[in-house]
């Protein structure tokens, strides 16, 4: 039953026109929602079989508001009223998005106590002035702050490491459930599509979409909004829906009728910068292209819709896979079919940055080099941490000679290629943190910046040429130092370094971690015009981090980056030509 719902829907409207001093629709709207509110028969089910002339039958609801709640049942949202929420002065309309907060509250906060944005709410929160309030009270001063956590939560946007298995679980759940509902709806085509698809470093929220016949649709919406992890419905309609789940995250889905699946992953896979150049191409064409199908403009007869091929195809541009999909000059070398190649999940033969336990690492050497067979690579490099870094237990010579000595005799049984390698501190003044002795004996060596990182920009950009100047050096590794959520990239020139490490012969890590995806899809696009090669690494530290190379791959296709451009994806015989040091 959606009658509260809706009549939230009227409250909230009727709360937005008093705040702008509307007269008499919001006595319209609240006579309205309260007949909703008590009417004894679901409200869905009555615009399902009588449609609207139902709805006028009720009293109170006359034309317009009728059509209001038709729309509403329809797509989830009524226009007009979207449209009064942007119209609010600015901060209310963020306000406006606190759970218990409507426009009437708002606006008593703004005249007793000046509260016009979130931080003003916050701050009156905090200092507990809000409780003093009348129709306040300590109670409800609670729920604003636990509802303003939530909000704040759902709005930070989060990094694709997480989003990306969180979409995968939502998506088998939701398939899951409708298929052990009573009236079983068969998911067959369920994908994820937004920045998501698009392999965005981080993502703002997550989209859905399936495809379903339009008697189902509702259906696979209540599969949706009773999953178990759900904490917040947002909106539910017959064409999409959005919650937030418990850990904060929020998810549109949408659903659509197969003759338009096609033109709906393409439009909510976006990027809305390159889904508004492809409608203008559209229009050039005489067609019309929206998330139901492409139609002739004249007659609307629709002439594609159901895969995105054949929209990419009727508009004379060759199929653009996803993460390029940005307007970064895609659509143009679509039309001249002159789209690279990009590399793929299966063209990988190694990865180069991998730690054990003798530095940091939870699982030891014979275990990271089992897993790695395992995924069918031909070779894999070791690269514990070097001396300096007491925090990740580096090591010292001495261990680091007994680990070589481990390799060769698990060398012996394994088939796989194991070199040995480093991940080495650049020191601050740019020289690497063992000595050539050691250096030379090492199969591969990474150069990596884990200290001192508030050089100012000319030191840090001196330091790290100094390193791609050492001989010894063969990757640097995540260039920019940054970490999600925990420290900005470090200010360096990366022109310089980029040169540099061309002029050197060196190798850009796409560093796979999560937390880092380091160099990022700007960087890789800016080091590839410099014309370097790549590696694209997991930085492992434990076996299961081997599968994160997936993470470091969308990068690299974001990027624009072929096989041809990564060299984890050749052969051990030409990886010897790119790293001079490896044995036969
Ligand atoms: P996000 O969630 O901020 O990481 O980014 P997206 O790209 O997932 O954006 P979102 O969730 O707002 O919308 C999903 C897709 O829907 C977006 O990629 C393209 C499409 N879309 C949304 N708004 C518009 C729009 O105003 N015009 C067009 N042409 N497409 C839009
Ligand atoms: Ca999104
Ligand atoms: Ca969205
Ligand atoms: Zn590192």
């Amino acid at each position: 039953m959606r009658n509260r719902e809706v009549a939230e829907l009227f409250y909230e409207a009727a709360d937005i026109l008093e705040y702008q001093q509307v007269e008499w629709k919001p006595r319209a709207y609240r006579k309205a929602a309260q007949m909703i509110e008590n009417l004894g028969e679901d409200i869905e089910k009555i615009y399902a079989r009588e449609g609207k002339a139902g709805l006028t039958e009720i009293p109170g609801i006359g034309e317009s508001i009728a059509d209001h709640i038709a729309e509403y049942l329809e797509t989830g949202k009524v226009e007009k009223f979207e449209k009064l929420k942007e119209k609010a002065p600015s901060g209310t309309a963020e306000l406006m998005e606190i759970r218990g907060l409507g426009a009437k509250k708002i606006k008593k906060l703004s005249d007793t106590l000046g509260v016009r944005t979130l931080s003003d709410l916050k701050n009156a929160i905090v200092t507990h002035r809000l409780r003093r309030l009348e129709g306040f009270g300590e109670k409800s001063e609670e729920n604003l702050a636990r509802a303003i956590e939530q909000y704040e939560k759902s709005h930070s946007r989060i990094n694709l490491g997480r989003a990306l298995p969180l979409a995968d679980e939502v998506v088998s759940a939701l398939k899951r459930q409708c298929e052990n509902t009573s009236s079983k709806v068969d998911l067959s085509k369920i994908i994820y599509t937004g920045s998501l698809r698009r392999l965005k470093e981080t993502i703002g929220d997550i989209d859905i979409l399936a495809e379903a016949e339009k008697g189902e649709a509702l259906r696979v919406m209540n599969c949706f909004v009773s999953l178990p992890d759900v904490e917040q419905v947002i909106l539910k309609g017959s064409t999409k829906s959005s919650v937030i789940l418990r850990e904060g995250t929020a998810i549109d889905l949408r659903v659509v009728p197969s003759e338009s699946y096609g033109a709906a992953l393409q439009y909510f896979t976006g990027s809305k910068e390159h889904n508004i150049e492809l409608r203008n191409i559209a229009i050039k064409n005489g067609y019309k292209l929206s998330e139901y199908g492409l139609y002739l403009k004249e007659s609307g007869k629709q002439i594609a819709g159901s895969s995105e091929e054949e929209i990419y195809e009727r508009l004379g541009l060759a199929y653009i896979p996803p993460e390029l999909r940005e307007n970064r000059g895609e659509i143009k070398a679509a039309g001249k079919n002159a789209l690279p190649k990009l590399i793929e999940a299966g063209d990988f033969r190694g990865d180069l940055h991998v730690h054990t336990d003798y530095s940091e690492g939870k699982d030891s050497l014979k275990t990271m080099i089992g897993k790695a067979e395992v995924l069918g690579y031909e070779y894999i490099a070791i690269t514990d941490h070097s001396r300096s870094q007491k925090v990740a237990n580096g090591l010292e010579i001495e261990k680091l000679k007994a680990q070589w000595e481990e390799i060769d005799k698990l060398s012996k049984q394994f088939r796989i290629k194991i070199l040995k390698g480093s991940e080495v501190d650049i020191l601050s003044d740019g020289s690497l943190d063992y000595p050539d002795e050691i250096l030379k004996e090492l199969d591969v060596v990474l150069g990596s910046v884990h200290s001192g990182f508030a050089l100012p920009e000319r030191k840090m950009t001196e330091r790290i040429v100094t390193a791609l100047e050492n001989r010894h050096l063969d990757i640097l590794a995540h260039p920019s130092g940054r970490l999600f959520g925990k420290r900005e990239a470090y200010a360096v020139n990366f022109e310089k370094v980029f040169e540099a490490a061309a002029a050197n012969g060196k190798v850009m890590e796409i560093n796979s971690q999560p937390s880092r995806l380091d160099l990022n899809d700007e960087l890789i696009l800016h080091a590839k015009t410099f014309g370097l090669k790549f590696c694209i690494s997991t930085d492992s530290h434990a076996v299961s981090d081997l599968a994160s190379m997936r993470y470091g791959l969308g990068q690299a296709r974001r990027g624009w980056l072929k096989k041809e451009d990564v060299v984890n994806t050749y052969p051990y015989s030409r990886l010897k030509e790119v790293f001079k040091k490896l044995k036969p």
